[in-house]
Parts: C-alpha cells; structure tokens; sequence
C-alpha cells in the first residue's frame, strides 16, 4: 500500500518509522511518503493560514497550497489515471471503525491531509473531489489541535490488517470491535503473584486445561465487560444477531 502524508509538522510523523509499520515499510510493504505543505508556498515566510472571512475566532489554511501540495501528489502517481483516496482527519467527520479500517485497508492508495487551526478551506475539498475520492474521518467525539495524530492512529490501524504486517494472523480475529464484543481479560505467569502485601492469582479456569470451560469464562468475561464499558456495543451485537436480551447479570 501507498500512502502521502501532508503536514506542516512533517516530524510529527516520524513514529511511522517505528516498530510493526517501520518494519512493514522496510519489507516493501508500506510506501509512505511525509510532505511539507510548505513547499507548496511561494511567500517569504512560506504563509499557508489567514484569517476567516465572516469573522471568528482562530486562522484558516488557504487553499493555494493544498491545491499545489495535493496536485503534487496525484502527479506522482505510479500509474496513469490512478489516484489516492483522500481522507481528511476531522472532528467533523465520519466515525473512525474497525469496519473502516477494514475497508481502508483494501484500498492500493491513501493520501491524508492534515488541517490545523480552525481547518482548511472550503474550496480545498471541492479541489480535491474532482480529482479523487475524499472522505472526512474523525476518531471520536472530541477535538486534536490537528490532524497529525489521528493519521498516526489511522495508518497504524489500517496498516496491521495489511496482509504479512503480523505475522500471527490468528491476533487479528478474537479482538475487540471485530465481532462487537470487548476482548477477555488476559494473564501470563506467575500463577500466583505476591504483589507486596497482596496475592493475585490467575482465573484457576485459566490453568484447568479445560478448553470448553475456557472459551464459556472467555465468553462471559466478554460480556460482562462489554455491558459495563460499552452497553451501546453490546445494544448492537444483541441486535444484529437476533438474540434479543444478552444474560449480562
Ligand atoms: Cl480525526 N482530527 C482532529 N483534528 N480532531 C479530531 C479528530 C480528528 N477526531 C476527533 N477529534
């Protein structure tokens, strides 16, 4: 997969470097390419904000070089005719999901542009769709001073369901927010944990060597933390799959 970045804060996207995607990236199987919206500006001290018309609080980014920053990156397309689906990290966008991720992950090429301030331009994204797909995407109900953070939560999720990112692809499976339900809780040794004037032991099911009695405790552990985290989530499952009520007592 390929995928552009456009910042102002190019170092911000330096984790990228790091642990399963810097691995992924040395083994040819993420392009990943940081450009500075800077080198879209053509004033002395490189201007990409100004402020609103209409009046209100904070700076806009202009549109020209986002126009010339995302032009750049159609242009270099490793094939004719091919663009990027372009998504735009926002408080004003399409919940970020696992479902999301998945459909992302399908994709041969993301590009993301990263607006700080109070946003971007309007016309920016009237630009935009006419050249590629684009989709406003926000991680949740509250506000990042920009979008270089949600690109790192973004790529990280959709880059792990890229096929030989990991290499155990079993992990994937029982995982929170792929079938609806939270994970179980998980332990390794010591059994018995003297953690100073408190033992902690492990769930004695867990050592029973009983696999039926493990996957039911896995289950219901499931449930139960569902129930009390995410009630929405488990609103959801129930309905989905037809089961009406859930035991959650
Ligand atoms: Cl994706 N971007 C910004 N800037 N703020 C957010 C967000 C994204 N998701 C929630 N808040």
């Amino acid at each position: 997969m390929r995928i552009d970045v456009v910042t102002i804060f190019p170092a911000y996207l330096e984790p990228l470097g790091l642990s399963l995607i810097g691995t992924a990236r040395r083994a040819g199987l993420l392009d990943i390419r940081v450009h500075d919206l800077r080198d879209h500006t053509h004033d002395r001290h490189r201007t990409v904000d100004d402020s609103p018309f209409g009046g209100g609080a904070g700076m806009v980014m202009k549109p020209e070089p986002w126009a010339a920053a995302l032009d750049a990156v159609v242009a270099s397309a490793p094939a004719a005719g091919a663009v990027p689906h372009l998504i735009v990290p926002g408080p004003g966008g399409v919940p970020f999901t696992q479902a999301l991720a998945r459909s992302l992950a399908t994709e041969p090429w993301l590009a993301f542009a990263c607006g700080r301030y109070e946003g971007i331009d309007e016309r920016v994204y009237e630009h935009a769709s006419a050249r590629m797909p684009v989709t406003v995407v926000s991680l949740g109900d509250y506000v990042l001073g920009g979008g270089e953070v949600a690109v790192l939560a973004i790529v990280e999720a959709v880059a792990r369901l890229l096929p030989g990112v990991i290499g155990n692809a079993d992990s994937l499976v029982e995982e929170s927010h792929e079938d609806g339900l939270l994970e179980y809780p998980v332990y390794t040794r010591p059994a018995s944990w003297v953690d100073g004037a408190v033992v902690r032991d492990v769930p004695p099911v867990l050592l029973s060597g009983d696999h039926a009695a493990i996957a039911a405790w896995r289950h219901e552990q499931r449930v139960r933390r569902t129930a009390a985290r995410r009630p929405d989530l488990l609103a959801r499952t129930a309905t989905v799959s037809g089961l009406g009520d859930l035991d959650v007592a």
